[in-house]
């Protein structure tokens, strides 16, 4: 058959077409590991690696606002424990204790900072224990961006991350 300049555009069309639609996993594979296009974006998010046997975890991370209306964390979840609340640290007559909190504010084109010491995401009734190396899910529910989910890296928890959950039980 004649190849007119019309087939060949439209062998072009089908052919690009082609390419693109086996293109999507990848694409697809590239937008979870950018854990997803929200309003609030999560940086640096870890899991702290617990010793056998341990109740509770915690993560921390990074929480951004790139819009210009404050937001809140208001819960989280993950698979590996039964509960997750949100707490932050308050010093009380020379002693670090964790208290829950309802929400964690981000305010407008700000940021949040869970870290030891301050705000963190408390992993209650482990189901199993975080292993460095491994990843765990994390989902987080902010009021106005919604839903927003992170694989959190688990680390072991070294010596500038420390001392705020389990200091009572220990001393
Ligand atoms: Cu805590």
């Amino acid at each position: 058959m004649r190849v007119t300049p019309v087939v060949y555009v439209m062998i072009i069309l089908v052919a690009a077409l082609a390419l693109s639609s086996c293109a999507q996993p990848a694409k697809m594979e590239k937008m979870e590991q950018m854990e997803a296009q929200s309003d609030i974006e999560i940086q640096s998010a870890w899991v702290r690696a617990t010793p056998p046997n341990s109740k509770n975890s915690a993560a921390y991370m990074m929480l951004h606002n790139h819009t210009d209306q404050a937001d809140r964390l208001l819960s989280a979840q993950s698979p590996i424990a039964h509960a997750a609340e949100l707490h932050m640290v308050v010093k009380k007559d020379e002693m670090m204790s964790m208290q829950p909190v309802d929400s964690i504010p981000v305010p407008a084109q700000g940021s949040a900072m869970l870290k030891p010491g301050g705000y963190h995401i408390m992993l209650i009734n482990l189901k199993q224990q975080p292993k460095a190396g491994e990843k765990v899910h994390l989902t987080l529910t902010f009021e106005r961006a919604g839903g927003v989910m992170v694989m959190a890296p688990v680390q072991e928890s070294g010596s500038t991350m420390m001392k705020h959950d389990h200091i009572k039980k220990k001393k």
